[in-house]
């Protein structure tokens, strides 16, 4: 948008630019400069415009996206321009994703670098590289403690390995996702040590207080995100004598972006991880960027102006780089870090979707899928442009943030039901084969969460030492069941690390005095490569689990309808046990493919009467993607066996 005001002040900015910025050849940045500048300057001014050095700032902010964009590959540059040609390239149903540790999935990210066939065998083609940037040793949050934003941790590899990767991905067609931690650094990063030596400006990157008066004020309104290991969201510091917000671990300094230097700091770590190749960054606990005295400090409009000017320069200097927004919040939240009133995504193209996730592990465990139903009607529709992440494990826990008025819609007690889910799903509740750990409970919100393996979750480690087949098979559909709910729902489907050979949990973390206190460390296991190998040898728990999901995942691709473009529907069924809904061609809606899932281990049917209000009548004929076989139908009804899914379409 042309406005005076704004164009104006770029004109003189343009003016000022240092020399060797103003000689380079930057055609392709001025005019995404030009069509981005309105908005960047009314975000910007809306943020710091009070302040006396705000057209300082603002250059600045223009010298961070110019450098960004000089610095950018010829290479990469081809790819911005291929994308944004091919805008809606991320929506296609052919990426399906992994999230992994470098040294977790393999030694290293050397070594990782040998394990690339693995993807190309399962079909994965875009890689999580969880955190990998320098930490402390000792406690680190998994890597999420960053000392230094721009070196590789030394115990994994270093800058050459990471630009090694990237080149080798963009070979093969795997787009490479790392972390971006926007929220806080360690308290052993630079910034935070000169803190500590009493420098001033660096005390302003951080919420540092003199005495307890404004914590006091902010602690009154704000949760607590690991109440067991870590209450409270400020931490005594004896070198400066003073506290400092912490609102995770208390080694884990909140950044402050009321100062603009954090933020044009913040933009030049994107440029530079944007410059090394890196496709899509993950944007870790974005609720949590703006801090306001009286609110829980989450999901601020503040922290959603900051996003949208990440997006606004990133887009200028490099617009091919896509956002993942980690913002693990009710659904109505979730859905405005695409950004509200557009039809692109103007914050994040990309968002985990939470709440898919918890509600199919409360379809595991009730066995129906009364909640799920509710959930997914009340899941907002997303913009145009802009897809989920959907996933049924990551490296963290799994928090049970269903809405109370959803819980009660289908029929339960808000505290009861999250009660019964944390039992059933740490197997303390009678009959259930989930081997779940309980995760931070709360006493005095009666809050907990669950971590665990997928395969241990869904009853595969209670199930090998009974030794039942029976049993065994029920744990192995039930993973499968949940695969294939991630992988036709609409969006991009994220697989977890091991979770393709049914990784059970890894209980080593106990005698590590840096893990111990931390039990999500149970489901970030070491990959153990010589009983991954059994993938390949029939008859195996491994060689099921993974030639299913590789399978799983080859069909997706070539199923149009799949690709994610608000395409779906929630069809409504008497059974309570299945979850059915109709995915179809956006550009040729006649091409439909019926999702059916019956979360009950007995078998259930589906009566085709219930679909002829979508165009199918009770003689249609079908058969199954996944499967290639027509599926059990006889008088107008489909039957499901325990834990089977189909994805019909008609013949
Ligand atoms: C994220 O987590 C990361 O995924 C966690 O691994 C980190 O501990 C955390 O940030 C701090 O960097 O912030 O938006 O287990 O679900 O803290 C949600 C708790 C987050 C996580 C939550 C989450």
């Amino acid at each position: 948008m042309y406005e005076q005001i704004s164009h104006s002040l770029l004109n003189s900015i343009l003016d000022d630019l240092k020399p060797e910025i103003r000689r380079q050849d930057l055609r392709h940045f001025y005019t995404r400069l030009g069509a981005n500048f309105y908005a960047i300057h009314s975000l910007f001014s809306t943020l710091y415009g009070h302040r006396d050095d705000f057209k300082l700032q603002m250059l600045r902010l223009v010298e961070t996206m110019a450098k960004g964009y000089i610095d950018r590959s010829p290479e990469l540059e081809r790819l911005d321009i291929q994308r944004e040609q091919d805008h809606n390239w991320f929506l296609s149903q052919k990426w399906v994703g992994m999230a992994l540790y470098s040294n977790g999935f393999a030694e290293n990210l050397a070594d990782l670098e040998n394990k690339i066939g693995y993807f190309q065998e399962l079909g994965i083609n875009m890689v999580h590289i969880m955190p990998i940037l320098m930490c402390p040793n000792g406690q680190s949050d998994g890597g999420y403690a960053i000392s230094d934003f721009r070196q590789i941790d030394d115990r994994v590899g270093d800058l050459e390995d990471i630009r090694r990767i990237a080149k080798e991905f963009r070979k093969r067609d795997i787009l490479l996702v790392l972390d971006i931690v926007l929220n806080h650094t360690s308290d052993e990063h630079e910034w935070a040590q000169k803190a500590k030596m009493g420098n001033r400006s660096f005390q302003n990157y951080y919420y540092i207080f003199e005495n307890r008066e404004t914590p006091d004020m902010f602690e009154q309104s704000m949760p607590e995100v690991f109440p067991e290991t870590d209450p409270s969201n400020f931490t005594w510091n004896v070198e400066m004598e003073k506290w400092v917000m912490t609102v995770f671990h208390n080694y884990q300094w909140d950044l402050n972006y009321s100062n603009p230097s954090v933020f044009i700091e913040m933009l030049d770590i994107i440029m530079f991880w944007a410059n090394q190749g890196v496709d899509v960054l993950r944007l870790d606990a974005v609720a949590f960027l703006w801090k306001k005295i009286g609110t829980s400090c989450q999901n601020e409009r503040n922290a959603h102006l900051i996003l949208q000017l990440m997006k606004d320069c990133c887009q200028v200097s490099a617009p091919g780089v896509l956002f993942i927004a980690e913002a693990i919040v009710a659904p109505i939240e979730v859905i405005k870090y695409f950004g509200e009133d557009a039809i692109a995504a103007k914050e994040c193209e990309i968002a985990y979707n939470a709440t898919l996730m918890a509600l199919i592990w409360d379809g595991i465990a009730t066995k129906n899928t009364k909640l799920l139903y509710q959930g997914i009607k009340n899941l907002p529709n997303k913009l145009e442009r802009a897809t989920w992440l959907n996933y049924v494990r990551c490296h963290d826990d799994i928090g049970l943030g269903f809405d109370d008025s959803d819980i009660r819609l289908a029929g339960y007690e808000p505290r009861a039901h999250r009660k019964f889910l944390v039992d059933y799903l740490s197997g303390k509740f009678d009959g259930s084969s989930s081997r779940g750990l309980v995760f931070m409970p709360n006493e005095a919100t009666g809050d907990a969460r669950i971590c665990g393996s997928l395969a241990s979750l869904a009853g595969l480690e209670s199930a090998l030492e009974t030794a039942d087949e029976g049993l065994i098979a029920y744990a192995i559909n039930r993973i499968l069941l949940m695969h294939a709910i991630i992988l036709s729902f609409g969006g991009i489907p994220l697989i977890y690390n091991g979770d393709a050979i049914a990784v059970l949990n890894d209980y080593s973390y106990i005698d590590d005095p840096s893990k111990t206190d931390d039990n999500r460390w149970v489901h970030r296991p070491k990959i153990n490569w010589e009983k991954a190998d059994l993938r390949k040898q029939q008859g195996t728990v491994e060689h099921t689990v993974f030639n299913a999901t590789k399978k799983m995942i080859a069909v997706r691709k070539e199923i149009s309808a799949f690709a994610d473009f608000n395409n779906r529907e929630l069809i409504h069924l008497e059974n309570k046990h299945l979850l059915c809904f109709i995915r179809f061609n956006h550009q040729l809606p006649s091409e439909k493919v019926l999702v059916i899932a019956n979360f009950d281990a007995n078998p259930q049917d589906l009566y085709l009467e219930s679909l002829i209000t979508i165009g199918f009548n009770i003689d249609s004929k079908f058969v199954d993607l996944y499967s290639g076989m027509k599926p059990e139908q006889c008088d107008s009804r489909i039957t499901l066996q325990g834990y089977q899914f189909y994805w019909l379409t008609e013949t």
